[in-house]
Order: structure tokens, then sequence, then C-alpha cells
């Protein structure tokens, strides 16, 4: 399986986390999904890293949808349990986890991103809140 994959995006590293608990060697393909003449689109048509290359051929992306891709080609215990409260705990646990990653990207993009004289302070610290409570 190969991993359009960018080192600074954490989505990336949460999914290369799961690959390694599940005992999955990815092919890393380097990525820019900001660059303007990227093909990232032709494997996720959001521009977004991670995306993953099955086998087969098939692209799986946004990377909840990859991690239970990854829990569900192994043989061992799962980390994303099939049925059962458990399950449920494990999904929120990590929408919490990709919440938390959503709002410190959003602030990034802000003052990193954004014009100066474009930027707005409230969002940035609107998003770094939802990072504390989140953590
Ligand atoms: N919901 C997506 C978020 C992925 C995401 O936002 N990736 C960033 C890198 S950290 C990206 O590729 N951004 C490019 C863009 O927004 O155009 C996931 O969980 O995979």
């Amino acid at each position: 399986m190969k991993l359009r994959f960018s080192p600074t995006s954490p989505y990336v590293r949460k999914v290369r986390i799961v690959a390694l608990e599940a005992g999955i060697d990815l092919e890393l393909i380097p990525t820019a999904p900001w660059a303007p003449d990227t093909d990232l689109p032709k494997d996720n048509p959001l521009g977004k890293v991670p995306a993953l290359l099955t086998d087969g051929g098939e692209a799986i992306y946004d990377s909840p949808v990859i991690c239970e891709y990854l829990d569900s080609q192994h043989s061992g215990r799962k980390l994303i349990p099939a049925a059962g409260g458990e399950r449920w705990r494990q999904l929120c646990l990590q929408a919490l986890a990709d919440g938390i990653l959503d709002a410190a990207v959003s602030a990034r993009i802000e003052l990193a991103m954004r014009p100066e004289d474009k930027r707005w302070p409230q969002w940035v610290e609107r998003q770094n809140a939802a990072v504390l409570r989140g953590l």
C-alpha cells in the first residue's frame, strides 16, 4: 500500500501510527498538497493528504477512513472494535483528536498563510480554545 504524505501533516502522522500499530508497511509518496501543480486531486478530489492507495489501486481518503481501512487489514487486536460501546468510545476519541487537529491547522493557516492585514485574531483564539478544551 502507498500513502501520499507530507511530513508536516498531523493527520498523516496519525495514519502512520495506526499502520505501525497494525504492522502494515506503507510506501510513502511525498506530496505537497499546497503546490499549485500538485496531481493530488486525482487521488483525493479534496486535494488533501493523507490519501492511501490500496494494492488494488483504489484511493481511500480522509484519515479516519484510512485508519479504519488499515485496521481491517490485519488479524491482530483491533484498534477500532467492530461493535459495542468500545467502538463508539474509540471513534469519539478519534473525532476529538481530529477536531483538535482541525482547529490547530485552521489557526496555523490563519497565522502563517493569510496576509497580516486580513487576519482574524478572534478566529485564532476560538481555535486555540477548542484545542485546549479538546486536550
Ligand atoms: N479531514 C482530513 C484533513 C486532512 C488535511 O486537512 N490535510 C492538510 C495537511 S495537514 C492538507 O492536505 N491541506 C491542503 C488543503 O487544505 O488544501 C483528514 O482527516 O484526512
